[in-house]
């Protein structure tokens, strides 16, 4: 039954991962194999750099700017809630958001830097929660020889080994490893097949939930 569009929605897919861990290549091939296939989709990523807080986090992470570690995560934070309503909408109209970063990059990143893990997670309580969360696993030594680092202010070996650390401690019922040391292709594939498992879910009547899991 598909009346009134309620029971058809998208699927809200986020992709994770450290620097160079190919999010962001995987997630245009996502997004073209699920609109070949005739999907509404979009793809959006976090942080959204194009709004009056993205670009105060752009200054922040090229070290134009410096902030206190509670500010800056509380920016970003406010960088996923300034999206949230659009968000639900596209979801709630049938549209599958394949998403380039969120919540969990939020934890990972400022609990590495040593602040507490719940404290990190508060603000993000009320988001939409993703239906799959798609990490592309490769080890922190693997990633940093990959073409090198752009400079900015994260991308360390040393910070990102805490980064994936941090990354380990917030698997959810919702996550998803794939190996990202495997050749572009293969890892394409793998997403896309367990994508659409769950796209498919989603037009059956999963209801969006919130995070926490
Ligand atoms: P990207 O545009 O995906 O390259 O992300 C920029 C950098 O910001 C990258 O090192 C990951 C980090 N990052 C992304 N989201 C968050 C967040 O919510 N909090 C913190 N502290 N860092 C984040
Ligand atoms: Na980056
Ligand atoms: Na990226």
């Amino acid at each position: 039954r598909m009346e009134g569009g309620n029971e058809s929605r998208g699927a809200l897919i986020v992709l994770e991962g450290l620097d160079r861990s190919g999010k962001t290549s995987q997630s245009s091939r996502l997004l073209s194999s699920l609109e070949g296939l005739g999907y509404s989709a979009e793809l959006w990523r976090f942080p959204d750099r194009t709004t009056s807080v993205g670009q105060m986090i752009s200054a922040y992470l090229s070290n134009e700017s410096q902030l206190d570690d509670r500010t800056i995560h509380l920016l970003f934070s406010a960088n996923r809630w300034e999206k949230r309503s659009l968000m639900e909408s596209k979801l709630k109209s049938g549209t599958t958001l394949i998403v380039d970063r969120y919540s969990y990059s939020g934890v990972a990143f400022s609990s590495a830097k040593g602040l507490d893990v719940e404290w990190c997670k508060a603000p993000e309580i009320g988001l939409l929660a993703p239906d799959l969360v798609l990490y592309l696993d490769i080890p922190p030594e693997k990633a940093a020889e990959r073409g090198g680092y752009g400079g900015e202010r994260y991308e360390r070996l040393e910070f990102q080994r805490k980064v994936a650390q941090c990354y380990h401690a917030l698997r959810d019922p919702s996550w998803k490893d794939v190996n990202a040391c495997q050749p572009i292709e293969d890892i394409e594939r793998q997403l896309r097949e367990i994508a659409l498992d769950h796209v498919t879910a989603c037009k059956i009547g999963r209801p969006l939930s919130n995070l926490w899991l």
